[in-house]
């Protein structure tokens, strides 16, 4: 569920970034956006069937459509009239590692398309299913539309997943969703700064079954039935960081709702946002490499 999804235009620059200088760009490409999407590409890549729902703007959907197209990604959008879906620009600063992103705040979305999105997935979702909210919200989607779509998802006994931050992420939690991926920050917002991340993790478990934080280059820990795990990726030469965290995500809950065993899910995902970072754009990675990478990712039970 994409509920702000992005065209992502890559910009690619010959040398780093300066100001007061016309910093000229070399080359530009355009790859699917949000966090939800991702999700939806890396699950169906790793032979997970799922479907993109969310919303989408008319006056540039053939170039969205386009995009999922090329990625074969199933979905079944409300489509909002009179609106464009945001672009998200991505700049590669050539011989630099990582990326530059500036995120366009996207579409204001009509009451009615509001009600349509809650009475298509009240129609659409069983029980059982598992649902991945994740990425920004539009500017007047609430907080209380937000709670609303949750409890009707919870009230259907789906597996609710939500990569959010903020107050989406606070509301979130407050709900009982059943995982989470807080960044650092986000999880000594959620339970203030304690004296140690486990400490941390432990006071968030006890209301959300699934925690995986990420630290960045020190690692992600994750906390699922109160075990504590932390989890080293292997060193890869980086070429594009952004959507990496989209690709664990989407790949973490690939591997869950296939049943695999807790490290088996860590690793394989661990293993795509490794292969992710080595490509160029925003989504893509290389199956058979993150099962490679998969094999180097220590995974330590704390
Ligand atoms: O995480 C990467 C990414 O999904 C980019 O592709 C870009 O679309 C952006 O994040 C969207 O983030 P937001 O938090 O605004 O939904």
């Amino acid at each position: 569920m994409t509920l702000n999804p992005a065209i992502d235009r890559l910009i690619f620059v010959n040398e780093a970034l300066q100001k007061g200088k016309t910093n000229r760009i070399e080359r530009v490409l355009y790859d699917i956006g949000g966090k939800g999407i991702h999700g939806s590409y890396t699950m169906g890549k790793l032979g997970v069937e799922n479907q993109a729902l969310g919303f989408v703007g008319l006056t540039n959907q053939p170039q969205l459509y386009e995009l999922l197209r090329t990625k074969s990604i199933q979905h079944d959008f409300i489509e909002l009239p009179n609106v464009a879906t945001r672009e998200c620009y991505v700049v590669r600063e050539a011989g630099l590692q990582g990326s530059t992103m500036f995120t366009e705040k996207g579409f204001q979305v009509d009451v009615q398309s509001k009600i349509a999105l809650q009475n298509k997935v009240a129609a659409k979702v069983k029980a059982h299913d598992m649902v991945l909210i994740a990425g920004s919200l539009p500017e007047n989607y609430s907080l209380a539309q937000l709670s609303s779509l949750i409890q009707l998802l919870k009230s259907k006994n789906c597996y609710v997943a939500c990569d959010l931050s903020g107050e989406a992420l606070k509301t979130a939690v407050s709900l009982g969703v059943d995982f989470i991926k807080p960044n650092f920050h986000e999880l000594t917002e959620l339970v203030g700064a304690e004296e140690d991340i486990q400490t941390s993790l432990k006071k968030l478990h006890e209301k959300v079954p699934c925690i995986v934080a990420s630290r960045g280059k020190e690692g992600s820990y994750c906390i699922y039935q109160e075990k504590v795990y932390h989890v080293q990726a292997p060193e890869v030469v980086e070429k594009n960081d952004t959507g990496a965290g989209d690709c664990f995500v989407g790949a973490f809950l690939a591997q869950l709702s296939q049943k695999k065993s807790m490290i088996d899910c860590l690793k394989l995902a661990t293993g795509c946002a490794a292969s992710k970072v080595q490509q160029e754009d925003c989504s893509s990675f290389n199956v058979a490499k993150a099962n490679e990478l998969a094999e180097k990712v220590v995974i330590n039970k704390l």
